[in-house]
């Protein structure tokens, strides 16, 4: 087991593999931008080191200043949490070849599922349900147009290095299929420096389900159920919940071990989540994501696991010591992300928090590393914590949470909590009818009043 990890990241992430480590009696060492000096994560760490100026390039993203507090602490693994280096294959090259454990899958797998080309690929290979589309990337004009014919219009092209949705173009009919290419080209070329793009059938009305997974490398991978993440705003996910209100046991039994075994094929060690699309009763693969994610605590609300002590086990070289049969999927729960935003423009709203109150009582979980007193900085992303809730069903968990929202207060800056408070006494909500587009169509129709 490791001795001493590394958090290369910070917030309510930070917090939640320090408290992680603890338990499994780790020492822990915070890096931190001189904006987050009074991050709650430094403050609860065991030890920790100023890695640079504000700007994640210069801190959060410098692998040299991480190598280097790797060095000076003696830390001997890296837990990367999610964004920044997490999916960064070349960063988890760096640190074997430094002898530092890297928390997270191999580099080899990062590397495939961050190119969405290879990544379907691979996913195809494994047996798992794709997009029809293209078989790789699309070279010119000539052959996107057989492609589209041939799976029917309207089709979608998208970025071999995209992902979290930039750099997608719909073609309605064939007479928009040649500008869709040229501006996807464009895009991708400009934001990735990698103009490769492939096609695949448009979806029109999809749920967004992914399914979390665990392997070991050593010939054994699980399942544990799915999220729904369909309510979105610009790719960005506001609450997700598991199970799935549209999916039965059956549908989830049958997605999950297509997965798993597609896992213990690949040999895939850590945590992983595969990403679907859901329409008219069938999964569509889009991308694997080779990371914790956001919304991982949904996942333990239901299975009772802790993730981040599976990975950090996981990446020490331990078998995975959870069968699918040990894994019970009990109840519902549902995440709100709480971001430092006013709730009906999403225009950011950093500043200082002058009184805090956090919600508790049976089924409530908060992450989040804010503090009554503690200045938001203006430079990094506005999630200021996430509020999970647990119940029996459905129907409790949102009771829950509509409790646990009336009692959350943060004064000082604006937060999507009145957002939240508006969704849970929505009817659509509440029947768990919504698709990827509902929360968009919601907010034009001016769903949050002003907005
Ligand atoms: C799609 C799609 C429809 N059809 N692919 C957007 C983010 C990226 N991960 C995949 N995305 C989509 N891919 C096909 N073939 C619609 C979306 C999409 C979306 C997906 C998940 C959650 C929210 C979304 C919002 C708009 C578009």
């Amino acid at each position: 087991m490791f001795d001493k990890i590394l958090i290369a990241n910070r917030g309510e992430i930070a917090l939640r593999i320090l408290r992680a480590a603890k338990e499994l009696g780790i020492a822990t060492v915070a890096v931190h931008s001189t904006a987050d000096a009074d991050a709650m994560h430094v403050k609860l760490a065991d030890e920790s080191v100023c890695i640079g100026p504000p700007p994640a390039r210069d801190s959060y993203l410098n692998i040299p200043a991480l190598l280097a507090a790797c060095e000076i602490t003696g830390a001997d693994a890296v837990h990367p949490g999610y964004g920044f280096l997490s999916e960064n294959a070349a960063f988890a090259d760096i640190l074997a070849e430094h002898n530092i454990g890297f928390i997270g899958p191999k580099a080899e797998h990062i590397r495939i599922m961050g190119d969405k080309i290879e990544a379907k690929r691979t996913a195809r290979s494994l047996g798992i349900p794709c997009v029809p589309g293209s078989d790789g990337g699309i070279t010119n004009d000539e052959e996107a147009l057989k492609v589209a014919n041939d799976i029917g219009f309207p089709v979608l092209v998208k970025a071999a290095s995209g992902g979290g949705g930039r750099g997608m173009k719909v073609a309605l009919t064939a007479a928009d299929l040649s500008d869709a290419l040229a501006t996807a080209r464009t895009e991708a070329k400009a934001a990735f420096g990698d103009d490769a793009v492939y096609l695949e059938k448009y979806l029109s009305t999809p749920r967004h389900i992914e399914i979390q997974i665990l392997g070991d490398g050593l010939g054994n991978a699980i399942h544990l159920g799915e999220r729904d993440c369909s309510l979105q705003r610009r790719h960005q996910k506001v609450l997700e919940e598991s199970p799935s209100p549209a999916l039965n046991d059956e549908q989830r039994e049958e997605i999950g071990e297509i997965c798993a075994a597609a896992m213990r094929k690949l040999g895939y060690s850590g945590a992983g989540t595969i990403e679907f699309l859901y329409e008219d009763g069938k999964f569509y693969f889009i991308e694997m994501n080779t990371r914790i994610q956001v919304e991982h605590p949904v996942t333990e609300m239901v299975t009772g696991l802790d993730l981040v002590n599976e990975q950090i086990k996981i990446a020490s070289g331990s078998p995975l010591t959870i069968r699918q049969s040990d894994v019970i999927l009990r109840g519902h729960a549902i995440e709100c992300r709480i971001n430092a935003e006013d709730p009906a423009t999403f225009r950011p709203s950093p500043g200082r928090i002058a009184y805090y109150h956090a919600p508790g009582g049976l089924g409530v979980r908060v992450d989040s590393a804010v503090y009554q007193g503690y200045t938001i900085p203006p430079y990094y992303d506005s999630l200021v914590g996430k509020l999970i809730v647990h119940g029996r069903n459905r129907t409790e968990a949102m009771m829950r949470l509509r409790r646990a929202l009336d009692e959350f207060i943060v004064d000082g800056i604006e937060t999507t909590i009145p957002l939240f408070r508006t969704l849970v006494r929505n009817a659509d909500i509440q029947n768990g009818d919504y698709d990827i587009h509902w929360l968009e169509h919601f907010l034009e129709r001016g769903g949050m009043g002003q907005g």
